[in-house]
């Protein structure tokens, strides 16, 4: 019996697994009910006097020495669970979806950094304004059609608060705060009473630009905005004026740049003329300069201004200007991170 016992405490001792059903098994052929420990004193019984002792002890041996191995191996197979809960750095990751920056954001931010670089700063100012920076000191004449509650939305009457219909308003401002030279655009959002569809919105997006020192002439403004106009729209831009009549600018023009989608051959989107209408212009007047304490007999200027949903449709070919407003992903998506 002593040499069984002895065989059975070596092959526990060499007992080797990492796996946790191996381990169970073999503690339950050693010391389950059925087990090989529980046969032994069984045994036992039956072991003369003289030998009790010596095989007790190896009994008791080899059931301390199983537990042990038992633990020992459990213990193991736990510490290398945790080492197995760490992540795996090669299998390939979930890629993040990175969202896109919303068409207008970038425009208006191409059109910033031109004219940034051009030595225009950036002026902001508030979306909710008075008449006077907004229409007096513009030049505009008491009974100017813009002026109509059609075309203005006003929140008061007495005193005046209203919401811009254009950003010339933080120019006026501007202006009024600082001397020349002034080279300054404002991008910003405008209101204007309208009803909204494919080419109208009551809420749109503007950036307009001013330029005043001594000596500042037509032909400055031509070369600023023809520089913007090749590196908005690509260096084979073409660029003409056409008169036009402004409150606040004398002589005032429109400028259009050679269609883009045609190359000038004509086509749909410029309604078959082969240019397309991008902007406002023109030399500030006299009026405006003096109404915000500028001497116009010093300094002269010119100012501009465009809407963004219109270059961005023009650039994009986005054909309706609602989609702007409506955050429809399947239209975001299509716009890139960048800018
Ligand atoms: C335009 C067209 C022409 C303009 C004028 C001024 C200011 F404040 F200097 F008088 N700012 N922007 C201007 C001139 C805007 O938009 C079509």
């Amino acid at each position: 019996m002593i040499d069984r016992i002895e065989q059975l405490i070596r092959e526990a001792e060499e007992f080797q697994s990492a796996e946790p059903e191996s381990i169970e098994a073999f503690r339950i052929r050693y010391l389950g009910k059925k087990g090989i420990l529980n046969d032994l004193f069984a045994d036992f019984k039956s072991v003369p006097p003289d030998q009790k002792r010596q095989v007790g002890q190896k009994i008791n041996e080899l059931k301390s020495l199983v537990s042990k191995r038992v633990e020992e191996l459990k213990s193991v197979v736990k510490k290398s669970n945790k080492e197995g809960s760490v992540p795996d750095l090669t299998v390939p990751g979930i890629s993040l979806r990175s969202g896109s920056r919303h068409p207008i954001s970038i425009v208006r931010n191409q059109i910033i950094d031109i004219f940034t670089r051009l030595g225009f700063n950036i002026s902001e100012g508030p979306e909710i304004e008075d008449d006077w920076h907004v229409f007096s000191a513009l030049n505009f004449p008491p009974e100017h059609p813009a002026r109509d509650m059609q075309d203005t939305f006003f929140i008061e009457k007495d005193p005046d608060v209203l919401l811009r219909t254009h950003t010339s308003s933080v120019q006026v401002r501007v202006m009024e705060n600082s001397q020349p030279p002034i080279r300054t655009i404002s991008p910003g959002r405008v209101f204007r009473n309208e009803a909204i569809s494919a080419r109208a919105h009551c809420i749109f997006h503007q950036v307009e630009g001013l330029y005043i020192d001594e000596n500042v002439s037509f032909a400055d403004l031509k070369q600023t905005l023809m520089y913007f106009a090749k590196e908005m729209f690509g260096d084979q831009t073409e660029i003409r004026f056409r008169p036009s009549f402004f409150p606040f600018t004398e002589p005032s023009a429109e400028m259009d740049i050679s269609c883009k989608i045609c190359g000038g051959k004509g086509c749909n989107v410029c309604k078959y003329t082969g240019w397309l209408e991008i902007l406002g212009c023109g030399m500030v007047d006299p009026n405006v300069l003096d109404y915000s304490n500028i001497d116009s007999k010093k300094c002269t200027g010119f100012a501009f201004g465009m809407g963004i949903e219109r270059i961005t449709m023009l650039k994009y070919e986005v054909k309706d200007l609602r989609l702007y407003f409506e955050n429809d992903v399947r239209f975001l998506s299509q716009f890139s991170a960048a800018f």
